[in-house]
C-alpha cells in the first residue's frame, strides 16, 4: 500500500513491492517479500553492507513509452539498473525519490535492479553509528506508473483563511502546479484545479523540453470544512492537466484546511493556542525493523490515542507517508524533522554534509507539503548550534525551509540550551532537557531558567517547547529499589517530569521521549542495555510498560488547547 487514498485516476498504476523479490547478498539468494528490511531474513540480524533486489515489470500497454518508477523509501543508499542500464542512484534511506524511464515499449517486460547499502562511510554524512539503527533494504513501497511525456510532478495547497464572515470560516488557497516536460518539444495545454464544487483553470501552460515550470493560483472562496485535531475533515483536489482540450494527466492530493500561526507566546491552529501533548517516534519494531507495514502503523497510532498524545515527532527523520496520511484521518499533529541526530562541528564538516542535509529538507517538504497534520518542521536534532560553524549551517537550513513553505513555523531540538547561537531564529524554541534521568535538576526549575534566559534572548514571551523528556526501563524489570532502568523508575520519572512541566506553566507543551523502545545501531557507543534505547512507554512489541498508564492519566488532566 503507497498511499491511504487513489492519487490518480488516469495514470495506470502497479505497485511493484506487491510482489516477492529476489534478494542476493553474500553470495546467497533468496525471494523476500517488500517493503522490509534485511535485518529481518533470519541469518541477517546484523548485516551491515550491500545487498541486491531484483524483479520484473512489463511496461503497461496503455504507456506512451514514459514511465515514472517512485521509490518512497531506500536504506540508505540506493543505485537503480533497469535491464542492466544504471539508470538512478539516491541517498537517504527517509526521503521518496523518482526515476522516469523513456521510451520503453507497451507490453514489454524488464529487469528492475536495485543495489542498497547501509554502510558507514565518509560518503554518509547522516547515516552515521548513532542512537537508532540505520536498516538496511527497500524498506517503503516502490510504485511504477504510466505518465505523458508532460506530467504533474507536485501540486502544492496552502491554506488561507479569510476574514470571518458569520456564517463560519471562509477559505481560500494558493496552489503551486510543478509540471515536468520530458518531451523534445514544448508543452503547450491547461491545467484545471478541481476543488469541491468549484473548477480554477490556468490557461496557456508552457514548459519547455526537458524543464520543469512552477505555475501559481489563488483559488477563493471554497467551499470547505475546517481541519482540526478534533474534526480532522479532509479535503480532495484534483489537478488534470489537458493537451489541446484532453485530460492527459491528473493528481489527486488530500489536505485539510487549516492554519498555524506564531502569535506572541502561542502555537495557533486556527487561532487557538495549542497545547502539544506529545512522543518522539522512530520508525522502528521489534518484528519488521524501520519497514512498518500498515495495520502496525495504525496500531501505533490508536496506542497514541489511547495514551492521550495529540502529537507526535518523527524524530529524526521524515516518516513513510503512509504514516502521515493516518495521522491527518486521526488528526494527530506531526512535528516532521529532517534527517540528523547528534551529529559533532567534526561530522557537519563532512563535505557532503550540507548538500545531503538540503536534498533531505527539499525532498520532505516537495513530498509532505500538503498533510495538515504537520503543523512544524524541525531540524539537526541536538547537532553543534553552539560553535558559529555549526550555527551556521542551522542558519542555512532555517532559511532553506522558509524559501520552500513560508506557512508553518520551524524549530530544532536543542541539548546545548544557553550555549545555543540558533536561539533567535526558529520561529518556536525547544529543548531536549531529561530531568530524572541524566541530571538531578527539579523539571520546574530547569524549564523555568531557561525560558526565562529565552524570554531575555527574544525580548519576550516566546513558543517553548519541551522537545524531550523520558527515562529508560527495562520491559519486565520490577524493582522494589525503584532502581534506574527498572519499570517503576520510569513511571516515577514521568510522573516527576511532567507534573514539574505542569507547574511551571512556561511551555507550550512537551514530547516524552520515546514512544517504543528502539534499537541503536551496534557500532554507537552509549550505555545502552540490550543495545537499545528503552525509554519506550511500551518496548519494542509494543508491550505496555508501568510508565503506560501514568502518562495516559496526566495526559488526560490537559486538553489539546492552552485555555485561558
Ligand atoms: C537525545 C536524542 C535522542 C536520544 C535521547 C536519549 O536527546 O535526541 O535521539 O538519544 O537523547 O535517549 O538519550
Amino acid at each position: 500500500m503507497v498511499r491511504a487514498f487513489q492519487t490518480t485516476t488516469i495514470r495506470v498504476q502497479q505497485e511493484l513491492t506487491n510482489q516477492l523479490w529476489e534478494f542476493e547478498a553474500q553470495k546467497e539468494k533468496r525471494m523476500v517479500a517488500l517493503p522490509s528490511c534485511v535485518e529481518s531474513y533470519p541469518g541477517y540480524e546484523n548485516y551491515r553492507g550491500k545487498a541486491v533486489f531484483r524483479t520484473t515489470f512489463r511496461a503497461p500497454k496503455e504507456s506512451g513509452g514514459t514511465l515514472r518508477l517512485c521509490f518512497k523509501g531506500v536504506s540508505h543508499t540506493a543505485e537503480v539498473f533497469v535491464d542492466g542500464t544504471f539508470v538512478g542512484s539516491h541517498y537517504n534511506a527517509y526521503t521518496p525519490f523518482e526515476i522516469v524511464l523513456k521510451d520503453m515499449v507497451p507490453g514489454s517486460i524488464h529487469c528492475l535492479e536495485v543495489a542498497a547499502d547501509n554502510s558507514y562511510s565518509e560518503k554518509s554524512a547522516l547515516h552515521v553509528p548513532n542512537d537508532y539503527e540505520s536498516y538496511l533494504g527497500i524498506t517503503r513501497p516502490v510504485l511504477l506508473e504510466t505518465v505523458a511525456d508532460c506530467f504533474i510532478e507536485w501540486v502544492h495547497i496552502t491554506p488561507i483563511r479569510d476574514a470571518f464572515s458569520g456564517t463560519g470560516e471562509n477559505w481560500s488557497a494558493r496552489v503551486e502546479v510543478s509540471l515536468k516536460n520530458t518531451g523534445e518539444s514544448v508543452f503547450s495545454g491547461a491545467v484545471q484545479i478541481h476543488f469541491p464544487g468549484k473548477v480554477f483553470t490556468i490557461e496557456d501552460a508552457k514548459v519547455l523540453s526537458r524543464r520543469s515550470q512552477i505555475f501559481c493560483l489563488e483559488a477563493d472562496d471554497l467551499l470547505v470544512e475546517s481541519w482540526s485535531p478534533e474534526n480532522p475533515c479532509l479535503t480532495m483536489v484534483r489537478t488534470i492537466l489537458l493537451c489541446r482540450g484532453k485530460a492527459i494527466d491528473d493528481c489527486v492530493e488530500r489536505t485539510g484546511f487549516r492554519t498555524v500561526e506564531i502569535k506572541g507566546k502561542e502555537i495557533l491552529l486556527n487561532g487557538r493556542p495549542l497545547f502539544i501533548k506529545g512522543f518522539c517516534r522512530h520508525e522502528d519494531h521489534g518484528l519488521f525493523g524501520c519497514a512498518i507495514p500498515y495495520t502496525a502503523m495504525d496500531y501505533d497510532l490508536n496506542l497514541l490515542l489511547d495514551l492521550g498524545a495529540n502529537s507526535v515527532r518523527t524524530s529524526h527523520y521524515p516518516n513513510d507517508e503512509l504514516f502521515l496520511d493516518l495521522c491527518d484521518e486521526k488528526g494527530i499533529l506531526v512535528w516532521e524533522e529532517n534527517h540528523a541526530r547528534g551529529l559533532s562541528e567534526e561530522q557537519m564538516r563532512n563535505p557532503l554534509f550540507e548538500k545531503q542535509c538540503e536534498d533531505c529538507i527539499r525532498e520532505m517538504i516537495t513530498a509532505h507539503y500538503n498533510h495538515p497534520s504537520i503543523y512544524i518542521w524541525g531540524i539537526l536534532n541536538e547537532c553543534a548550534n553552539h560553535t558559529p560553524y555549526g550555527a551556521s549551517c542551522y542558519e542555512k537550513q532555517f532559511a532553506l525551509i522558509k524559501s520552500l513553505d513560508a506557512s508553518r513555523p520551524r524549530t530544532t531540538a536543542s541539548c546545548r540550551f544557553k550555549l545555543d547561537l540558533t536561539v533567535h531564529t526558529p520561529e518556536v524554541k525547544a529543548y531536549n532537557i531529561y530531568p530524572e534521568w541524566y541530571h538531578d535538576r527539579r523539571t520546574e526549575e530547569f524549564a523555568a531558567d531557561l525560558y526565562q534566559w529565552l524570554k531575555e534572548q527574544c525580548d519576550g514571551e516566546i513558543p517553548f517547547i519541551i522537545s524531550e523528556i523520558g527515562a529508560g526501563a527495562i520491559y519486565g524489570w520490577r524493582d522494589n529499589r525503584r532502581t534506574k532502568w527498572s519499570e517503576d523508575y520510569q513511571a516515577e520519572a514521568l510522573e516527576k517530569q511532567i507534573r514539574g512541566l505542569y507547574q511551571s506553566e512556561c511551555c507550550n507543551g512537551f514530547y516524552l521521549w520515546q514512544f517504543c523502545d528502539t534499537r541503536v545501531s551496534e557500532e554507537w557507543f552509549g550505555p545502552r542495555p540490550r543495545t537499545m534505547n528503552n525509554k519506550g512507554v511500551v518496548d519494542e512489541l509494543r508491550r505496555k510498560k508501568l510508565a503506560y498508564d501514568v502518562v495516559k492519566r496526566l495526559f488526560s488532566e490537559k486538553g489539546n488547547y492552552r485555555e485561558g
